[in-house]
C-alpha cells in the first residue's frame, strides 16, 4: 500500500514539472501574493524595484514594504539594509539591490531580518570576450548577445533590446553592476563611431538595472583606425587622438565605465612597441578618462620573449612599476599565475603590488574546465583563491583582503569575470553553467560567502519548483543535499581527472578541451605541454624552486620556502613547483607514479557518481533540464575516462611502472588518442 503511495506522488511529481528551457535563470516566476509598497521616490531604478516586488512576492499577502532612501553610515556604497518594514539604502541602486536580496531570501526560505550587506568590491563587472562578427572566443554558449557582424551593428531590434534587458536584470539581481562588451583581443573597429552608436544603444538598456558599460580597447587604434603614423602613447597626436575618441565616447554614454586594455601579450600591440612602459601606456589612457571619471583596468597578462618560465612573467613584469600608475589605473590579474588553469596556486602580484589597485579577473567560461559539456562548479575553485594567505601584511593578508580594500587604502576595489554567455536559450550552454554565472556575481558581492551557501541557494532558486517544494523535507533530502554534494565535489573532480598534483597546461591544442600531454605542435615551446608538465624517465613537475626557475621566490615568506621544499609544499601544487621522481614518497606513503594513478582513477569514479545521483533525481526535475543533464553528464563521464587513459598510458612511457592493480584498466589505447597523430587523437574527442 505504502509502495502504492509512494508511485503515484513520483508520478504526480514528473507530470506537474514543466519543461524549463532555462531561460529564466534563478529568476523563475512563481505564485505570488500581493504586497503595498511605500515608495516616494521616482527613478528608473526605483520603478524596477517596484516592479520586481509586484511581480516576486511571497511573503504575508497584503504587507508593507517600505522602500526607503535616508542616509546611514553602516551602509557603503550601493549596500542596503533589511529590517521589518522593508529595504534601507542610501542609492536607488541601493534600493534595488535589496529588494532582489528580500526575493531571494523569500524564496530561497532565508530569513531576511536585520540585514546590513555592503559590497566587497565597489566594481563587479563581467568580461564579454565577444567579437564584432558576433562569435566569442571561448564561448560555448551561442553566438554574441550583442554583437552580430558589422554591417547589421546599426540595427538594434526591440528583441535585442529585449534580450539586454533580462541580462541587466539577471546581472542586477546578483549584484553585478559593469560590463566590458567586447573582446579582449579587441578590433581597432569597436571605437568606429557606428559601433560606438550601438555601445550606446546597449548602454541605454544596461543603465536603470545599475550596469555600466566599459569597452576592451586596441593599442594600436590611433594608427589603424585613426590613420595616424604612429600609436606611440607619449606622441602628442595619439594622445590628443585619445582625448577626442574619449569625449566622443562620453557625448553618447554620459556615464561609459571606462577602457579594459590587453597589451603586449599574445600578439596584441602594446607601448613595448614604442619602447615605453605599460606605465606609460596606461597613464595615457587613464589621463584622457579622468576628466569624465572613467578608469583605465590594464591586464597583466603578459608574456615576454626573455620569460624561461611563464608563471613569472606577470610579477616581473609589473612589480618594478607599482607606485607609477595613475589612481585611475586598476591592475587586473589572473588567479594564477598561467592560466585558469582547473588548479593553480594565487598569481604572486597579489598583495605584492602595495602601491597600485589590484583586481582580480576570474573566468566564469569553463575554457580549461569541460566548456559547456562538463558540470564543473567554479565557486569552490574561487573560494580556494579568495582565502589563500599571500602574507604580504603579516598572516591573514588573504588574496581577498588584498584586494577588497581591506589591507591596502585604494580608491577603487574591483572584480571580473570572463563571462560564459551566449545566445543559447539558457544562456549559459549547460544548466549548471549558470549556477558560475550566479555564483561569481555573489562572490563579488560578499566574497566571505561560501560554496556551500551559493550553492544551496542557487539550487533553490533554480530548481524548487514551489516555495512549499523547498520547504519539504522530502525535497531538501532526496533532491538539494546530493545534488549540492555533487557540484560541490565537481572541481575537485575535474582536478583528479585532468591534472592533479599541481600538473597543469597539458591540453590538446587550442580548444582546451581534452588531453594532450604528448601535445608538441610547432609552435613556441613554452605553450606545450611537454614543457609544463617536464615529464621524463627521471620524474614529473615543473621546477619552480630556487634550482629551477625560482619562481617561489615571488611570494613571500614563509610561502617561498614552504613551496621551495616538497616536504611542506601543498601536494595539491607539488607537480606545479616540483620535478620529482617517480618513487618519491608522499605523505599517505604511496610513490609518486602510484598516486598520480589513484588520482586519475578517483576522478573517473567521481564522474560516475554524479551521474547516478543526477538519475535519482529524475522525479524532482522537470524533463527537458533533467535529460538535458543527464546526457551531458554521459559524455562528461566518457571525456573523463579519456582523460585518465590518456595521461596515464602517456605517462607510463617514462615512469615505466605498472598501474596499481586495484587501478580498472584502461579502455581506450594510447594511439587512438592520437599519441603518434593528434588528428586521429582529434576525432576521438571531438
Ligand atoms: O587563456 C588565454 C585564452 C585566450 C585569451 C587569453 C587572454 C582572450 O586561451 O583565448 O584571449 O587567455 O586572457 O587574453
Amino acid at each position: 500500500m505504502k509502495k502504492h503511495k509512494e508511485i503515484i506522488i513520483l508520478l504526480f511529481l514528473i507530470f506537474s514539472l514543466e519543461a524549463e528551457d532555462g531561460h529564466q535563470l534563478w529568476l523563475r516566476n512563481q505564485t505570488i501574493k500581493h504586497v503595498k509598497i511605500v515608495c516616494s521616490g521616482h527613478s528608473a531604478t526605483l520603478n524596477i524595484a517596484r516592479q520586481e516586488l509586484k511581480q516576486g512576492w511571497l511573503g504575508n499577502a497584503g504587507e508593507e514594504v517600505n522602500l526607503s532612501i535616508k542616509y546611514d553610515k553602516s551602509i557603503k556604497g550601493d549596500g542596503y539594509k533589511l529590517d521589518d518594514s522593508g529595504v534601507q539604502a542610501n542609492t536607488d541602486l541601493g534600493i534595488l539591490y535589496g529588494v532582489y536580496e528580500l526575493l531571494r531570501r523569500q524564496k530561497s526560505d532565508q530569513t531576511a531580518k536585520d540585514i546590513i550587506s555592503n559590497p566587497s568590491y565597489e566594481l563587479r563587472l563581467l568580461n564579454h570576450w565577444d567579437n564584432l562578427d558576433g562569435t566569442i572566443e571561448r564561448g560555448y554558449a551561442g553566438y554574441s548577445i550583442f554583437w552580430r557582424n558589422e554591417k547589421d551593428s546599426l540595427t538594434v531590434t526591440e528583441q535585442d533590446k529585449l534580450l539586454w534587458q533580462e541580462y541587466a536584470r539577471a546581472n542586477a539581481s546578483i549584484g553585478i553592476n559593469g560590463a566590458v562588451l567586447n573582446n579582449v583581443n579587441a578590433s581597432p573597429r569597436m571605437l568606429a563611431g557606428e559601433n560606438l552608436k550601438k555601445v550606446k544603444a546597449i548602454a541605454d538598456v544596461l543603465r536603470p538595472y545599475g550596469m555600466k558599460t566599459y569597452l576592451s580597447v586596441n593599442f594600436s587604434s590611433p594608427a589603424v583606425l585613426g590613420g595616424l603614423k604612429t600609436s606611440d602613447p607619449l606622441n602628442k597626436e595619439v594622445i590628443k587622438w585619445w582625448k577626442d575618441k574619449v569625449k566622443e565616447i562620453y557625448s553618447l554614454i554620459p556615464d561609459f565605465g571606462g577602457f579594459l586594455v590587453k597589451a603586449n601579450s599574445e600578439g596584441q600591440p602594446g607601448p613595448q612597441d614604442f619602447g615605453r612602459t605599460h606605465a606609460d601606456g596606461a597613464n595615457m589612457l587613464a589621463d584622457a578618462l579622468n576628466h569624465y571619471g572613467g578608469i583605465v583596468m590594464w591586464r597583466a597578462f603578459v608574456y615576454s620573449q626573455k620569460e624561461n618560465d611563464r608563471a613569472r612573467q606577470a610579477y616581473a613584469e609589473f612589480v618594478p612599476l607599482d607606485g607609477h600608475f595613475r589612481e585611475n589605473v586598476i591592475i587586473q590579474v589572473k588567479n594564477g599565475p598561467v592560466d585558469f588553469q582547473p588548479r593553480e596556486p594565487f598569481n604572486p602580484l597579489f598583495g605584492a603590488m602595495k602601491k597600485t589597485p589590484v583586481m582580480p579577473e576570474l573566468q566564469i567560461t569553463q575554457e580549461y574546465l569541460g566548456h559547456a559539456i562538463q558540470l564543473v562548479f567554479l565557486s569552490t575553485m574561487w573560494e580556494e583563491f579568495f582565502n589563500s594567505d599571500t602574507y604580504q601584511q603579516g598572516a591573514g593578508s588573504t588574496v581577498a583582503r588584498c584586494t577588497d580594500g581591506s589591507v591596502y587604502a585604494q580608491k577603487y576595489t574591483a572584480i571580473a569575470g570572463v563571462a560564459n554567455i551566449g545566445l543559447d536559450m539558457n544562456w549559459c550552454g549547460h544548466p549548471f553553467a549558470q549556477a558560475n554565472w550566479y555564483a561569481f556575481g555573489r562572490l563579488a558581492w560578499n566574497n566571505k560567502l561560501t560554496s556551500d551557501e551559493i550553492a544551496e541557494e542557487w539550487i533553490k532558486l533554480t530548481f524548487s519548483d514551489q516555495l512549499e517544494n523547498s520547504n519539504s523535507r522530502d525535497w531538501y533530502e532526496q533532491f538539494l543535499l546530493p545534488v549540492k554534494e555533487l557540484m560541490l565535489q565537481s572541481r575537485e573532480a575535474a582536478v583528479n581527472y585532468m591534472m592533479p598534483l599541481g600538473l597543469h597546461h597539458i591540453f590538446a591544442g587550442h580548444h582546451h578541451y581534452g588531453p594532450g600531454p604528448w601535445y608538441a605542435p610547432d609552435i613556441r615551446p613554452d605553450w606545450t605541454p611537454p614543457y609544463y608538465h617536464q615529464a621524463d624517465t627521471n620524474g614529473i613537475g615543473f621546477n619552480r624552486t630556487r634550482t629551477g626557475s625560482n619562481a617561489v621566490a615571488q611570494y613571500h615568506e614563509p610561502l617561498c620556502s614552504q613551496f621551495n621544499d616538497p616536504e611542506t609544499c601543498p601536494e595539491i601544487y607539488l607537480l606545479w613547483f616540483h620535478h620529482l621522481p617517480w618513487d618519491y614518497k608522499m605523505k599517505n606513503g604511496r610513490i609518486l607514479w602510484d598516486e598520480l594513478c589513484y588520482h586519475y582513477d578517483k576522478g573517473l569514479h567521481q564522474v560516475r557518481e554524479f551521474q547516478k545521483i543526477w538519475d535519482k533525481v529524475e522525479p524532482y526535475v522537470d524533463k527537458q533540464r533533467f535529460t538535458e543533464v543527464q546526457s551531458k553528464l554521459r559524455r562528461h563521464c566518457r571525456d573523463a575516462q579519456i582523460w585518465k587513459d590518456g595521461c596515464l598510458l602517456y605517462f607510463q612511457q617514462f615512469s615505466r611502472r605498472p598501474i596499481p592493480y586495484d587501478i580498472e584498466r584502461p579502455i581506450y589505447d594510447l594511439y587512438d588518442l592520437g599519441n603518434m597523430d593528434p588528428l586521429t587523437y582529434k576525432k576521438v574527442i571531438e
